[in-house]
């Protein structure tokens, strides 16, 4: 192997998109001049452009998706001791986020064609002390919302969504955002529209709102009276501020994504083993996540391998998500509790997919080079 394709910079995998600076800084000082820096104007504004984005009626900003999740968790009427059922095919903080509070997740296998959560198996989980369902839509790829839908509603169990890769996709045309009895999007420094950090939970249940703007300011309702349990999860103003200016770009980080993903499609075409994920056909999707699939026995790499080969040369992929959540602990220590099922498909997605760069940090030149590097490192003769 020589060394002709190694990239002479690096190349993260959720490198910030940044709007645009001055309006930021405007912002910016505008909160200086008020004197007003959280959980202000600023704030309002932001849950008011996500509630026309998702289509809700009700946004809740919050510091981050995590403590969001625990918001909605809580709002809905989710209690310590509770089980709700996870995929296990998701980012660790779905599960950290119950886990938190007490909350025990069981994991749920996936679908292997969309990552994610499979209503089949989550109803083999349903048992008398499961309460909720807490769908995540992998890599924006939307959930089968309306089996969830369905099969909660059966069971009388409460429906969430992490949407936490999802903001501006679509699920059957509709925005997501709207299902469930609430949906929580992130809004980290590596998400593609970014408020540094930052989160949000969106509903159409007024009541479940009121809940959860209570729960995030110390469980102090409207009437200025302390009425719940609550914690300090306020969105602060300079990350409001953050949070606009990147939604005034989000539209064109949109189109530059599906750009690079059909760049790396094309690009990737071909190479035996190697292929692009692809989001729902006939949805409006964020790409944000460029994730491919190596399958070792086709390739003749593992793809632990590549990426190893991958990082040496400066392209910084990262294995989302691997291990699958079940096989690190707290959980991995009490399969009977966290999975009483095993779960293979979920654990050989994980064994297989490797998010590489994509945004406005990485170029058209990148993405062609990065093609270039992954053909050179797959035996041509694909090994198997
Ligand atoms: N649910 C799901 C399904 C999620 O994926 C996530 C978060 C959550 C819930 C929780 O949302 P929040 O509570 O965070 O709002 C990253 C992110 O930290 C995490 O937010 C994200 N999912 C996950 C999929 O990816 P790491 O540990 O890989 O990130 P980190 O900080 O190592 O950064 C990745 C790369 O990005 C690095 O190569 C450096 C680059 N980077 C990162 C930051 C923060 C930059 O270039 N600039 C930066 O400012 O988890």
């Amino acid at each position: 192997m020589d060394d002709r394709h190694t990239l002479p910079h690096p190349l993260h995998v959720g490198r910030p998109n940044l709007g645009s600076r001055d309006r930021l800084m405007e912002r910016l000082n505008g909160a200086l001049d008020r004197l007003y820096l959280t959980d202000g104007p600023l704030v309002r504004e932001f849950e008011n452009e996500l509630t026309g984005i998702a289509a809700t009626r009700h946004c809740v900003a919050v510091c981050n998706a995590t403590t969001g999740i625990q918001i909605a968790a809580r709002a809905s009427g989710i209690k310590g001791g509770d089980e709700v059922i996870v995929p296990a095919f998701t980012w660790v903080a779905t599960p950290q986020a119950l886990e938190w509070i007490g909350v025990v997740p069981v994991f749920c296998d996936a679908d292997e064609e969309t990552g994610n959560i499979d209503p089949a198996h989550a109803e083999r989980l349903i048992g008398p002390r499961t309460r909720g369902i807490l769908g995540v839509h992998v890599f924006g790829r939307p959930c089968p919302v309306d089996d969830l839908e369905e099969l909660a509603r059966r069971h009388g169990i409460t429906l969430l969504f992490d949407a936490a890769h999802a903001l501006g996709c679509t699920y059957r045309g509709r925005p997501v955002g709207g299902f469930g009895a609430a949906e929580v999007f992130s809004f980290h420094a590596t998400k593609f529209v970014n408020s540094f950090e930052g989160g949000a939970i969106v509903t159409d249940d007024p009541e479940l709102a009121e809940r959860a703007r209570a729960m995030r300011n110390f469980g102090i309702g409207p009437d200025g009276t302390v009425g719940s349990g609550g914690t300090n999860a306020k969105m602060n103003e300079g990350v409001a501020a953050m949070g606009l200016t990147s939604l005034e770009v989000m539209e064109d980080l949109m189109v530059t994504n599906r750009e690079h993903h059909l760049r790396y499609r094309q690009g990737l075409a071909g190479i035996p083993g190697v292929s692009v994920r692809q989001q729902a056909p006939g949805e409006r999707s964020n790409h944000q996540y460029l994730v491919i699939e190596v399958d070792a026995a086709r390739a003749g790499i593992h793809r632990d391998e590549l990426h190893a080969a991958l990082t040496s040369r400066n392209v910084l992929s990262r294995r989302y998500f691997a291990p699958a959540c079940h096989r690190v602990e707290p959980y991995l220590g009490d399969p009977a509790r966290h999975a009483p099922l095993p779960l293979p498909r979920a654990e050989a997605l994980s064994e297989r997919v490797l998010a590489l760069p994509t945004g406005t940090a990485v170029s058209e030149t990148d993405v062609k080079a990065v093609c270039a590097l992954i053909r050179e490192l797959v035996p041509t003769d694909g090994g198997g």
